[in-house]
């Protein structure tokens, strides 16, 4: 079990007792309960689902008849609420292989489950295994998607669960990213490794490792960029930083977060191709999906880029960062009658 199973389905803080005593990855300090952590996923994605459902479920009520012109609308609906083509295809095409074998099936389920299938597979939490000290992660993505508050996030939970954490400042693309982490940091207790503004981010990053390992740091976040004075500038800076941190343990970075602002559509999938050409990203965090996000867009990434979501953001608070589980969300998105408390 990772880091961060001290989440429970809900992302609630699991108590003392539920923790098992014998696996050290388990036996953190528990996180704890606040108000916040207890709010339930289906609140926070109260607006997104509304975008999501809006006409979904209402159009799915009382259509017993499955057929041709009613799949056709369900996959409308689907590329309504983000879903790309491709993927609500393939989703239609599994949901009326079903309808095919059993005209009686209850579409309203056979959709939910087929939508969990999506998200499966890519329902993998980050782990951060003990022999791995300092864990690296690198956490890359474009200007404004989310990286630093992820960070902040992050950081807090680790450190609430017993990890020692130092960040390093790799933004040295702005004067204010810098100051804006220090000043977190500070106010924290979380150590950051900075240098001036417009200083080389991998060297930073690369004295930061060395500055972790010396002082027995657990986890290692290092802020990048999300802009520089050209798109291939920020590539070449970001396979750099990579580059360079090999140099100082093989396996570094241990993982490269990609962090997508959900409510960009379509353009997230672009994105992480175009980071993933130059990094070897190897998680996904996809954020703000407590917002205008229309929700669809995780079904995409998880369709066409197979890669593993890690977390998903769902508010500014520390708590509002929640470990990907497939069935929680789809449930949060499609449960009308969702508690709203
Ligand atoms: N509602 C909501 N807002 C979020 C979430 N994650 C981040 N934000 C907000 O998005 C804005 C940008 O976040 P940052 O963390 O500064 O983004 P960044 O990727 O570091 O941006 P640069 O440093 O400019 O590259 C801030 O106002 C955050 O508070 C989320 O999950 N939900
Ligand atoms: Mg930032």
């Amino acid at each position: 079990m990772g880091i961060f199973s001290f989440l429970n389905r809900k992302g609630k803080a699991k108590t003392a007792a539920d923790h098992d005593p014998v696996d050290a990855t388990e036996a953190v300090q528990p996180v704890p309960a606040t108000a916040d952590a207890d709010e339930r996923l289906d609140k926070k994605l109260e607006k997104t689902r509304s975008r999501f459902t809006s006409g979904l479920l209402g159009f799915l009520t009382g259509k017993s008849q499955i057929d041709d012109e009613l799949l056709e609308d369900l996959e409308s609906q689907l590329i309504m609420s983000d879903i790309s083509v491709p993927t609500a295809a393939s989703i239609i095409d599994k949901v009326s292989a079903v309808a095919r074998r059993n005209s009686d099936a209850d579409l309203p389920g056979v959709l939910r489950s087929e939508l969990i299938d999506v998200l499966k597979p890519v329902e993998l939490p980050l782990e951060i295994p003990e022999s791995d000290k300092p864990f690296v992660l690198l956490v890359v993505g474009v200007n404004g998607a989310g990286k630093t508050t992820t960070i902040g996030k992050i950081a807090r939970q680790l450190q609430n669960g017993g990890k020692t954490v130092m960040l390093a400042a790799g933004d040295t693309f702005r004067a204010a990213a810098v100051e804006q982490l220090q000043t977190w940091g500070d106010r924290n207790n979380i150590p950051v490794i900075a240098q001036g503004s417009g200083a080389d981010s991998a060297s930073v990053i690369f004295d930061a490792l060395q500055a972790a390992t010396a002082r027995g740091i657990d986890v290692l976040i290092a802020d990048t960029a999300g802009r520089l004075h050209t798109q291939s500038g920020l590539m070449d800076e970001l396979s750099k930083v990579s580059r360079v941190l090999r140099k100082l343990d093989d396996s570094a970075p241990h993982e490269t977060l990609l962090v997508l602002d959900g409510t960009t559509g379509q353009n997230g999938l672009n994105q992480a191709r175009e980071f993933g050409d130059a990094v070897d990203v190897t998680g996904l965090a996809i954020t703000k999906l407590d917002g205008t996000a229309k929700g669809g867009m995780v079904f995409t990434l998880a369709n066409e880029l197979k890669l593993p979501i890690r977390f998903i953001g769902v508010g500014e608070g520390i708590y509002d960062l929640r470990v990907f589980l497939a069935e929680d969300y789809v449930e949060a998105l499609l449960d009308s009658n969702a508690e709203s408390a």
